[in-house]
């Protein structure tokens, strides 16, 4: 199984070490394709590719390779709406993760589509529980 993992970039990298531990979750049910989102390295000011556009395109590709999308959506990031968008619109699986203890407000373009599903937590192994119910069925 292809599994795109979504989460904030350049919307701040506050999670990025929660991100890191559910990447190493979702291998045991595939490949991972953007293992990178989970990379302690990676900075909301730091680069990965040779332009945005070189990135955009890579990742829809990535996107539109995978079987399932997991997005963890408790950090606001345009991006991982936008991939949300792109995924939901091309009829794939998504699950959606928020931790409403962040004191955050979830989009309701997230909490109101019903083509994706929702999973809120408050610890990492309710994290796995949702994948595990998720990717399972
Ligand atoms: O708007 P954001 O940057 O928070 O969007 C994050 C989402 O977009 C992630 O789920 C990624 O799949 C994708 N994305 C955004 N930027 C990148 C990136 N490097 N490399 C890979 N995927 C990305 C951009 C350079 C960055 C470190 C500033």
């Amino acid at each position: 199984m292809k599994i795109y993992f979504a989460g904030s970039i350049r919307g701040g990298r506050e999670d990025a070490a929660l991100y890191f531990k559910i990447i190493d979750h979702l291998k045991l049910f595939g490949e991972v394709l953007t293992e990178h989102v989970g990379d302690p390295s990676l900075t909301s000011a730091g680069d990965d590719g040779p332009s945005d556009k070189f990135i955009h395109d890579r990742d829809l590709d990535w996107l539109n390779a995978s079987d399932v999308i997991v997005a963890e959506v408790t950090t606001v990031s345009m991006g991982v709406g936008y991939e949300i968008g792109r995924a939901v619109e091309s009829g794939k699986k998504v699950l959606c993760l928020f931790r409403p203890d962040s004191g955050k407000n979830l989009s309701a373009m997230i909490s109101g589509c019903d083509a994706l599903t929702l999973s809120e937590y408050s610890v990492l192994e309710d994290v796995k529980t949702a994948i595990d119910r998720f990717l399972g069925s």
